[in-house]
């Protein structure tokens, strides 16, 4: 067995501001165990573990021992700037996606479809001044339930919103933004899970951004049921857009779940 070099850092779902720590091991779960025994001061659970020679990328769970487990269910792509993509995290997306195809879509004055869940009867305002929309709420339909519970248990973390957009094909699109509005908790991430045609999702850093982080724009690309998590933060620092697409495209749909920063009863 050859010792291969790997890296590793706290897996959080936070902002990613720590540093990756180099460690030579055999195997992704003693890279991990390695790390954990290296940062004994660290509260963590999970450790992102990349393999340098494959590139493959592992989370794994440290228990209180300081053993490691693969977590394989988080099987992770890790890109640049922050945002983490799960590939195939939701399993029935094709039900999911037939389902959502049936329900009331909303068309404002914008190039796609859109529908709006919350669970406190809160509504939610996107963008300002004359471009301002505000959505009112309709409590979460037992199909969105179940994502929802998939995602909850997955990063222990409850969320109340659930902002839905449909992409009729490839016109349709979302142009520059953050997910900023004062309603949302800047301390939660938001989570994307896509359905139906495959999309990329761009991201570039604010304009207004003033502080370290900096990453060159970048594309990653959704596929039916794949998670993309914003981490905690990251609307402060960067926008991201669905820009339209130059060839013939089906219909895709996504589910955004994010956290109310008051619940008010
Ligand atoms: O459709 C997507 O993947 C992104 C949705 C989004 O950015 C939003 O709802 O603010």
């Amino acid at each position: 067995m050859c010792m291969r070099k790997f890296k590793c850092r706290i897996h959080s779902i936070l902002l990613r501001s720590q540093p990756w720590v180099e460690v030579d091991a055999y195997n992704a779960q003693m890279a991990a165990e390695e790390f954990a025994e290296r940062r004994p001061e660290a509260k963590f659970r999970r450790v992102l573990v990349v393999d340098q020679e494959d590139g493959y990328p592992h989370v794994l769970h440290i228990d209180s021992e300081g053993a490691a487990t693969d977590q394989d269910m988080m099987s992770v792509t890790d890109c640049d700037g922050g945002v983490v993509k799960v590939p195939g995290f939701f399993r029935k997306h094709q039900h999911l996606f037939s389902t959502l195809m049936g329900i009331d879509w909303e068309k404002r004055d914008c190039p796609r479809w859109e529908r709006y869940y919350n669970d406190v009867s809160a509504p939610y305002t996107y963008g300002s001044g004359r471009g301002a929309r505000t959505y009112e709420p309709s409590p979460w339909p037992a199909f969105a339930m179940s994502p929802r519970h998939v995602i909850e248990s997955a990063f222990n973390i409850d969320y109340d919103v659930c902002f839905l957009n449909r992409y009729n094909g490839e016109r349709d699109h979302l142009g520059w933004h953050s997910d900023d509005s004062p309603e949302m908790d800047p301390a939660y991430p938001i989570m994307v899970l896509s359905l139906g045609a495959t999309r990329a999702i761009e991201f570039r850093v604010r304009e207004d951004y003033t502080g370290p982080v900096s990453f060159q724009p970048y594309s990653v690309t959704l596929e039916s049921g794949d998670l993309l998590v914003m981490p905690a933060g990251f609307q402060q620092i960067a926008q991201h857009r669905i820009p339209k697409v130059d060839r013939k495209t089906d219909v895709r749909i996504s589910l955004t779940f994010r956290k109310y920063l008051k619940v008010t009863p």
